[in-house]
């Protein structure tokens, strides 16, 4: 049989998700795609997942499309049919997860490899690790989210420049601009990735989810209706599980116990 080109290693309440094509630095097949849409399923309808962890095997991350794979590259291929119906699913798959997704960003992320990264809620990179808007140089623009993700991330002056060279980024310079959260030492990148994620699934899943929710939506909406959606969201989570457990447990000066997923 031949091996998984999707990886998952559950730890606690932490599912990690390794993208496993390393010889072609995890680009994206269609096989790809369709391992990993089952495997973010599979641990979004766990209840014992709190958190996703995606990362690479290997050198690199994921190099964004294969360019070798005759189902989705070359003269005949239809790219807007792909991007509908590989890269937005994937995109919107990742947004709307319950449970927090970190991407640990391993070594070199490129094309929609790296807005697969961005789109994730907490990006960590190793020192390494390399951020590269591939598409220009082959006749494209960015995609899985990227145009969105950019211009929000870094502001449109840095989106264009990034977009249009194509130009290398370090993990050191994404963090530096704002395009991730945090660049760390490759000897530090393991055990930083791990605290992360055990410390996010140790909390209250659903606000988390929620803040997600709130704050994706809160970018297109006016200022007045922000304010609507944090109240209908508000209500929701004060009348759930958690929020009496992180009160209860704040007042009697304990650890809490959250379960709302
Ligand atoms: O259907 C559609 O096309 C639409 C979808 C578009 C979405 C996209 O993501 S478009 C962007 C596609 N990605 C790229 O253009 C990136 C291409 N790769 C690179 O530019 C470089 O590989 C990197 C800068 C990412 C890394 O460079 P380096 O020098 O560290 O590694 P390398 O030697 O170039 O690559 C190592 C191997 O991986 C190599 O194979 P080999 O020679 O050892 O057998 C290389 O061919 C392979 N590889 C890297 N990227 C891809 C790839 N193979 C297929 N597709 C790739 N994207």
């Amino acid at each position: 049989m031949s091996e998984p080109l999707v990886l998952a290693a559950t730890d606690g309440a932490v599912r990690t998700l390794t993208l496993n094509r390393p010889h072609a630095l995890n680009s994206f097949t269609a096989a790809m795609h369709a391992e990993l849409r089952a495997a973010l399923d599979a641990a979004a309808n766990d209840a014992a997942v709190r958190c996703v962890v995606v990362t690479g095997a290997g050198r690199g991350f994921c190099a964004g499309q294969d360019l070798n794979d005759a189902a989705m590259a070359g003269d005949d291929v239809d790219v807007g049919e792909v991007i509908e119906r590989l890269y937005r699913p994937l995109a919107l798959r990742v947004r709307s997860m319950p449970v927090p997704v970190i991407a640990a960003v391993n070594g070199v992320a490129a094309g929609a490899g790296a807005n697969f990264a961005l789109g994730c809620d907490i990006v960590v990179a190793a020192r390494s690790a390399s951020f590269i808007q591939a598409f220009s140089k082959i006749g494209l623009i960015p995609d899985c989210g990227g145009t969105w993700l950019l211009p929000h991330l870094v502001g449109r002056a840095r989106a264009l420049a990034l977009a249009m060279t194509g130009d290398k980024l370090s993990a050191a310079d994404a963090q530096a601009i704002g395009l991730i959260w945090q660049c760390v030492d490759d000897d530090a990148f393991a055990d930083t990735v791990k605290a992360l994620a055990q410390r996010l699934a140790a909390m209250p899943t659903k606000a988390l989810a929620d803040t997600r929710r709130a704050i994706d939506t809160a970018a297109q909406l006016s200022y007045a209706d922000a304010l609507r959606l944090e109240a209908d969201l508000q209500r929701e989570l004060g009348r759930a599980h958690d929020y009496r457990e992180g009160v209860a447990a704040f007042l009697e000066k304990r650890k809490p116990t959250f379960r709302d997923r």
